[in-house]
């Protein structure tokens, strides 16, 4: 039988905190050791877990999970932008499934492929109705999913979306903005969907300053994620303060 130990972990940080901080690590960006400094310093900062993928890897995801779950004590938890992502040297995986899009391949495609070796690996698979909303730019998830994002004002889409989610029995909402996006999910949408769905809302894409992530925070994300803006920043100052913001 499968464990939800890492997912109970997530559900218990906003009775302890007002909102969970999780940091985004692709190692397409960045050099093996860049990859485990960042981690550290995601620790130091208190950030709550780590997020390692992306939509699209034209590196080794491998050896970098081995190591980092190796040296990092908060939760490792895939974040894959397909089946070929799966590794066993992680603590869960966010079975994505993409719904606000019309691609098969992401809504059942890549989790048929992956489901067999998230088995045989025994991962936990904590599954995701992962929401691309219009982030005001072309992105790389929106490009690699040949999907349309949900437009930003039409907010009674994305709960529709969102309540579709909670009836196929998914676990959290992840509203993605796409990472590097001009402009992150709208807090008014965050609000809509807040007061109409009882799943934990991940939200990530484009959230570059602690005053925008407690702004999301206010408006109902239980989970804040952030990559490019910790990625570019040179020590764990940053990640602090966006701990200290999210938290609270
Ligand atoms: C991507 O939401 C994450 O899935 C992070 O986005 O890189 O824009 O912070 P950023």
């Amino acid at each position: 039988m499968q464990s939800n130990s890492v997912l109970d972990y997530l559900l218990k940080i906003p009775t302890k905190y007002k909102a969970g901080y999780l940091v985004l690590i692709d190692p397409d960006r960045y050099e093996r050791d860049a990859c485990i400094r960042l981690a550290h310093q995601a620790e130091e900062a208190g950030v709550d877990a780590l997020l390692l993928g992306g939509s699209f890897l034209t590196g080794e995801l491998n050896p970098i999970a081995e190591v980092l779950h190796n040296e990092i004590s908060i939760p490792l938890i895939l974040f894959p932008g397909d089946a070929m992502h799966v590794s066993r040297h992680v603590d869960a995986i966010l079975y994505l499934s993409l719904i606000s899009g019309r691609n098969p391949n992401l809504l059942i495609g890549e989790q048929v492929k992956a489901a067999p070796l998230i088995q045989r690996y025994g991962i936990e698979a904590i599954p995701t109705g992962y929401m691309l909303i219009d982030g005001g730019c072309q992105t790389s998830v929106g490009f690699m999913s040949g999907t349309n994002p949900l437009p930003r004002d039409k907010f009674d889409l994305a709960w529709a979306h969102a309540l579709a989610a909670q009836y196929l029995g998914m676990k959290l909402i992840y509203l993605e903005a796409g990472s590097g996006a001009n402009l992150p999910v709208p807090n008014g949408m965050i609000s809509v969907i807040r007061e109409q769905i009882g799943l934990p809302i991940v939200v990530g894409g484009g959230i570059k300053t602690p005053e925008i992530a407690a702004a999301k925070v206010d408006a109902g994300a239980n989970f804040i994620v952030t990559g490019t803006i910790v990625e570019r920043g040179a020590d764990s100052s940053l990640m602090k303060a966006l701990t200290e913001a999210i938290h609270r």
